[in-house]
C-alpha cells in the first residue's frame, strides 16, 4: 500500500525528472573571474592575465560560455567611434569563434564611470541618466554583433545610501521605464537582471528575485526579461538560494545563475560554490537539475572569485573546483532514493528525511 502511494507521488511530483537527469550541463565565467587579486585593502598580487590568453583557457578547464561586461569586450568603449566599436567586437567574436566559446551575455558596466556616482538609471541627474541609457544601448549593440541574446543588468549603484535623497518610488518607475527602452531599442534582446540587496549601495532598489520578475510583468514584453540568481546575492537578502530559483523556475523567469557561496551576511564574498553550505548547495542543484534547468542551453555560471594567495595555475583552481562539485552534487541529486524520499514524505517523518539527506551527502548508507 505504501509503495502504491509512493508510486504515486513519484508520478505526480518527480515525472520530469527522469528527462532532466540526462541534462548535459555546460559552464560559463566572466574573465573577471581570473583576476589580479586587488580587493578594497590591497593592491594585485598576481600578473596581468591578458583576455586573449584567458580565452585559451576557457575549453581546457570545461567552460564554453563566456560572460562578458561591455568593456571586457571593448575596452576604452567610451573613446571609440560606433565603427571602431564594432570593429573591435568582430575580432573578439572571431577569438571565441577560434577558440569554440559562445558568448552568454554582455553587461553594461555602470558602476565605475564618474557619470554613476549618484546610480545610473535612478540618478536624480537627468544628464547622468541618459548617459546610462546610451552607454546601454552601447552595450546592446556589442551583444548583437556578438551574435549575443541577452544583456544583464547587475543594478550596482541602484540604490541609495541615504534614503531620503531619492525618490524609492520614482525610482522604480525609472528602471521600468529603462528597461522598455531597451526593448524597443532592440526587438530580440533578453534582459536579465542581476538582483543584489546590497554592497556597493548599503540598500540597493531590486534587491531579489520577486522584484525583478515583478518588472518583468510590469514591462511591454515579460517575455524578454528574466533573472539571473546569484547564490551569494540570494544569502546576502537573508533568502534561500534555492528557493529563490525556484521561484524564479516557477515563472520560467530563471535565465542563468552565479553559482557561487557566501559565509554570513557579510561583505559579498563570491566563495567557492559549497565552500560554506554543502546542503544549501546541494539543493541549489537539487531544484536547477530537477526543473530540467539547462535542457534549452542555458548555462551554469560561476561567479567565484581566486584566493588572493594563488599564484600561476592555481589561479583557476577556484573555477574548476566549483565546477567539479555541482558535477558531484548532480550525481548526488541523480543517486537519491526518490522512493525512500516519497515514503518519508507520506509519513511526514521529516526529521527521518532530514537525516538521510546529510547521510548521502556523507556518503553514507
Ligand atoms: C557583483 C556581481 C557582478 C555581476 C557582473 C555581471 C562583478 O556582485 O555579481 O560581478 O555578476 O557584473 O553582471
Ligand atoms: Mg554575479
Amino acid at each position: 500500500m505504501v509503495n502504491q502511494v509512493v508510486e504515486i507521488f513519484w508520478e505526480m511530483c518527480c515525472s520530469e525528472a527522469p528527462m532532466s537527469q540526462q541534462t548535459q550541463y555546460r559552464f560559463s565565467f566572466g574573465p573577471w573571474n581570473i583576476s589580479e587579486g586587488a580587493d578594497p585593502f590591497g593592491p594585485e598580487v598576481r600578473a596581468v592575465f591578458p583576455h586573449e590568453e584567458k580565452f585559451a583557457l576557457y575549453r581546457p578547464l570545461g567552460f564554453e560560455g563566456v560572460q562578458f561586461h561591455d568593456d571586457d569586450v571593448v575596452p576604452d568603449l567610451e573613446t571609440l567611434s560606433p565603427d571602431q566599436v564594432l570593429k573591435k567586437t568582430a575580432t573578439v567574436k572571431t577569438m571565441l569563434g577560434n577558440q569554440g566559446l559562445t558568448p552568454e551575455f554582455v553587461a553594461p558596466r555602470l558602476w565605475f564611470p564618474a557619470q554613476t556616482v549618484d546610480g545610473a538609471y535612478t540618478s536624480n541627474s537627468a544628464a547622468d541618466r541618459q548617459y546610462a541609457l546610451d552607454r546601454t544601448r552601447k552595450s546592446i549593440d556589442i551583444a548583437r554583433a556578438l551574435d549575443c541574446k541577452a544583456v544583464v543588468l547587475w543594478l550596482a549603484r541602484e540604490g541609495s545610501y541615504i534614503r531620503e535623497s531619492k525618490n524609492a518610488r520614482i525610482a522604480y518607475q525609472r528602471l521600468l521605464e529603462t528597461i522598455n527602452q531597451m526593448l524597443d531599442y532592440d526587438k530580440e534582446i533578453e534582459i536579465w537582471i542581476e538582483p543584489k540587496p546590497n554592497e556597493p549601495t548599503d540598500q540597493a532598489y531590486v534587491p531579489t528575485i520577486g522584484h525583478a520578475v515583478a518588472l518583468a510583468y510590469a514591462s511591454n514584453d515579460p517575455k524578454r526579461v528574466k533573472g539571473l540568481i546569484e547564490t551569494a546575492h540570494a544569502l546576502l537578502a537573508g533568502l534561500d538560494a534555492s528557493d529563490e530559483m525556484a521561484f524564479a523556475l516557477a515563472h520560467d523567469k530563471l535565465a542563468s545563475v552565479h553559482l557561487n557561496d557566501q559565509n554570513g551576511l557579510k561583505y559579498d564574498q563570491d566563495k567557492n560554490f559549497g565552500g560554506a553550505n554543502l546542503r544549501g548547495a546541494f539543493n541549489q542543484v537539487r531544484v536547477l537539475e530537477e526543473a530540467g534547468f539547462g535542457g534549452k542551453g542555458e548555462f551554469i555560471g560561476l561567479d567565484v572569485k581566486a584566493m588572493r594567495t594563488q599564484q600561476g595555475r592555481g589561479v583557476t583552481a577556484h573555477l574548476t573546483n566549483s565546477r567539479s562539485l555541482f558535477l558531484y552534487l548532480v550525481e548526488k541529486v541523480r543517486s537519491w532514493d526518490r522512493i525512500a524520499e516519497g515514503q518519508m514524505i507520506e509519513a511526514r517523518d521529516y526529521e527521518a528525511l532530514e537525516f538521510a539527506i546529510l547521510k548521502h551527502l556523507m556518503g553514507l548508507k
